[in-house]
């Protein structure tokens, strides 16, 4: 059991950052500053909320996600680590890795000069990782809460051979409706669509989303925007060590299959995912680390 009143003595800071159990027994991080409310749980190292002052949520949370150990949250920022997906040779192995399936470990916490706040939570391979991933490891998982989220996996090779690994920062966006978004910043780029099993090219400008879609946008670190008329407000979606991007809504159909979300919940979000999968997974010698980051933020 966590123990959030050693938490709270050891890395809690007065007025700003602070632990606490919320959703049945897991224990989040609560920041709040003059820029932003953020809630981070420890189970997954998962942002479930990120406000900046006076708006609304930018995540999308399922009010069905069950918020239990063995469970992906379902909403927020899931981290998919180590690999991305279903496991390429193993199917009874977890989709999207064992990253959002394990607590982390609170690393530092500190207010930035500027009014910021960092959090940096960290997962070391043991026993328990390698009955998934037989590689040592240490991952960190860094949040910096401004008027901008950032979010950043950083992964070092411990071990002594090289590893090949993938992953995603899986971010679900709240919308008003997903008759009522455009994407921008996608136009030109191949993509793999999923659904299909092709790979094409997107001719149009701006992307709209009228049934289920799974994109992974090949090669490519240019921010994208999500427009939301709906919402009358801009998302602007930076990265940073990602080759992928990742567009995702299920549809109505699956929406209804998916236990943890509304029947409806495809309606009111889409994920934008800074991911390495495919043909850009990253491959780290022994003592090598490697970064992939999202910053999130209404456009100015
Ligand atoms: O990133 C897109 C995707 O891989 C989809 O194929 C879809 O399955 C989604 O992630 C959600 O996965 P999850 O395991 O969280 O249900």
């Amino acid at each position: 059991m966590i123990d959030t009143e050693h938490l709270n003595d050891t890395f809690g800071i007065e007025g700003e950052l602070g632990f606490m159990e919320m959703e049945g027994d897991l224990v989040f991080v609560n920041i709040a500053n003059k820029y932003a409310d953020a809630d981070i749980c420890l189970y997954g190292a998962h942002v479930s909320s990120f406000r900046p002052v006076r708006t609304m949520d930018i995540l999308w949370m399922s009010p069905a996600s069950e918020y239990r150990e063995g469970t992906p949250i379902r909403g927020g920022i899931p981290v998919c680590f180590p690999w991305f997906g279903p496991h390429k040779t193993n199917s009874s192995l977890p989709q999207h890795g064992f990253g959002r399936l394990m607590y982390w470990d609170v690393l530092a916490t500190e207010s930035l000069p500027n009014g910021e706040t960092k959090l940096e939570l960290i997962l070391k391979s043991s026993e328990k990782t390698k009955a998934y991933w037989p590689h040592d490891f240490e991952a960190v998982m860094r949040f910096v809460v401004g008027a901008k989220l950032q979010v950043s996996l950083e992964v070092k090779n411990t071990g002594t051979e090289a590893f090949t690994y993938g992953c995603a920062l899986h971010s679900y966006f709240a919308i008003s409706d997903i008759a009522h978004i455009q994407i921008e910043g996608l136009q030109g780029l191949d993509y793999f669509d999923q659904l299909t099993g092709n790979t094409t090219k997107q001719q149009e400008e701006l992307l709209q989303i009228n049934e289920a879609l799974t994109r992974h946008y090949q090669n490519t670190e240019t921010p994208v925007v999500l427009a939301d008329e709906g919402f009358r407000r801009r998302i602007r979606i930076e990265k940073a060590g990602s080759k992928v991007t990742t567009v995702w809504n299920p549809g109505e159909d699956s929406s209804k299959l998916i236990g943890d979300m509304p029947d409806d919940g495809f309606a009111t979000f889409v994920c934008i995912e800074a991911t390495n999968s495919f043909d850009f997974q990253i491959k780290l010698a022994a003592g090598e680390s490697y970064e992939t980051k999202q910053l999130i933020g209404l456009e100015d």
